[in-house]
């Protein structure tokens, strides 16, 4: 299956490389292909896919008092179990230091740690003369997007004049200005007020983060962006009003493009009110503490991103993997939501989460493909090595059977977390096979797979725009 089509094929992997996509039986040479090779995977009756690509996780990224719970080693081996073969990271500069000791942090972070490829985005956390100079030379070291926040002051966030010329170098270079959209300044003072009248629990979070400051975050940085000139990627999307505003400018003409993840899709903040737990008590629902939160069942949102993604108004899934125990980490926020670290762990289940869209009558198979594979390599300058099952390409391939079953729980992921988001989760499918670079990682439910064999991936610009 791929982005544009189905059909029955042999895909011949040689070293690392797809040497060949072939007609079922075909003679190679005169000898029938299947005889002369070292190890034939019969796919029959399974859906033959190129490997994930999830280009939102947030691998240890130290936030909120501590550090996300998945390593590039626990991270990337969950993605793989999954059937993501490539991640592209966040490399981190934070407030005061600088863009190139953030990203020198980030690879030593990552190598010799992954079992599968990896590259990174930038967060220019401190929009300064320095970082937007460091950001020129960003596209050299194969880095093609960076991240700002109009959320988070104090820690991540870029005011208006920040992105402003951030957008510029964006537009002068080619970089991606990737976005997080939520007015956190107006974020911060409803929390506060929230927090005051004691209302505390984990649910009046998604109260303070309401999908106004999203709809007008995502408005401005469109707008700025127009200005501009620069090419503009909204992360995590999940109110239907933001995508609004992206169907709005795309239906402009202008380079403007969305991301939503799967807890948008499937999660809603009534059932994260009515989270309990005999451990935890109502504070069972820091479980989904995210942002941008988890919206009303009762607006059509998730139903609005399920049409978005079919219309294109979104263009991808990643998973914004940002994983939190419970036990020494959500508990941090265990009298004051504020302090709950904010984030989700699902690299793991993305393609299973996805695929079950595919079950539902929600996306066909190969839009399946496309959002979760081959538009972000498109997107964030891979395609050809990454996202597609041709000759050249790197031998990332999933075998996906469809007659098989996956239930998520905590008790059987791999990701290094004490609780899952999906917990009792039931998928109509199951991933078999993966192949990273030409070698079998996951197969008949066991990991071959070692830390180290995923190699930095130097992206070029996005092939994906105008
Ligand atoms: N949202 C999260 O949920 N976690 C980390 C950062 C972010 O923007
Ligand atoms: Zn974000
Ligand atoms: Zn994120």
């Amino acid at each position: 299956v791929s982005a544009t089509g189905r059909g029955e094929a042999d895909v011949l992997i040689d070293g690392e490389t797809i040497a060949a996509v072939l007609a079922p039986g075909s003679q190679l040479l005169g000898t029938d292909v299947a005889a002369s090779v070292d190890t034939v995977i019969d796919a029959t009756g399974k859906y033959v896919i190129p490997g994930g690509i999830d280009a939102h996780t947030h691998m240890e990224l130290p936030f909120g008092g501590t550090n996300a719970s998945d390593t590039f080693e626990t991270g990337t081996r969950a993605a793989a179990w999954g059937g993501t073969t490539s991640i592209i990271d966040f490399a981190v500069q934070r407030y005061g230091e600088r863009v190139q000791d953030g990203l020198a942090a980030w690879h030593e972070k990552a190598a010799g740690n992954c079992a599968i490829d990896y590259g990174f985005h930038q967060i220019v956390g401190g929009v300064d003369d320095d970082s937007l100079a460091a950001m020129r030379g960003l596209v050299d070291e194969g880095i093609s997007s960076f991240k700002l926040f109009m959320a988070y002051p104090g820690v991540f966030y870029s005011d208006d004049a920040q992105v402003l010329k951030a957008m510029q170098v964006s537009q002068e270079t080619g970089l991606l200005t990737m976005m997080h959209a939520e007015n956190g300044p107006a974020i911060d003072v409803l929390a506060a007020q929230l927090a005051d009248a004691g209302k505390k629990a984990p649910y009046y979070h998604g109260i303070a983060r309401a999908w106004q400051m999203e709809e007008e975050a995502t408005h401005r940085a469109i707008m700025l962006a127009n200005l501009t000139g620069a090419p503009l990627y909204v992360v995590h999307v999940s109110a239907k009003q933001a995508v609004d505003q992206l169907a709005w400018a795309r239906d402009q003409g202008w380079n403007v493009f969305g991301e939503t993840c799967p807890q948008y899709l499937y999660l809603s903040l009534e059932e994260q009110l009515g989270a309990f737990s005999e451990e935890w008590g109502q504070f069972e629902g820091a479980k989904w503490v995210c942002s941008t939160p988890l919206r009303s069942s009762r607006d059509g949102h998730q139903h609005h991103m399920w049409q978005a993604l079919r219309t294109n108004d979104i263009q991808m899934v990643s998973t914004d993997h940002c994983p939190f125990c419970m036990k020494g980490q959500k508990d941090l926020g265990l009298d004051d939501f504020r302090a709950i670290p904010n984030g989700i762990g699902s690299v793991e289940h993305r393609m299973d989460l996805m695929y079950q869209g595919v079950v539902t009558g929600k996306i066909t198979l190969e839009r399946w493909v496309e959002l979760t594979s081959t538009t972000p390599a498109r997107m964030f300058g891979l395609y050809g090595r990454k996202g597609v099952i041709q000759p050249g390409a790197d031998g990332d391939v999933v075998v996906y059977d469809p007659n098989g079953h996956t239930r998520i729980s905590a008790a059987s992921h791999h990701m290094n977390m004490d609780h899952s988001a999906w917990e009792g989760f039931e998928i109509d499918g199951h991933v078999d096979t993966v192949i990273s670079r030409g070698k079998v990682v996951v197969d008949g439910g066991q990991y071959h797979g070692s830390k180290g064999d995923g190699r930095f991936l130097k992206r070029g610009l996005s092939q994906y725009l105008i």
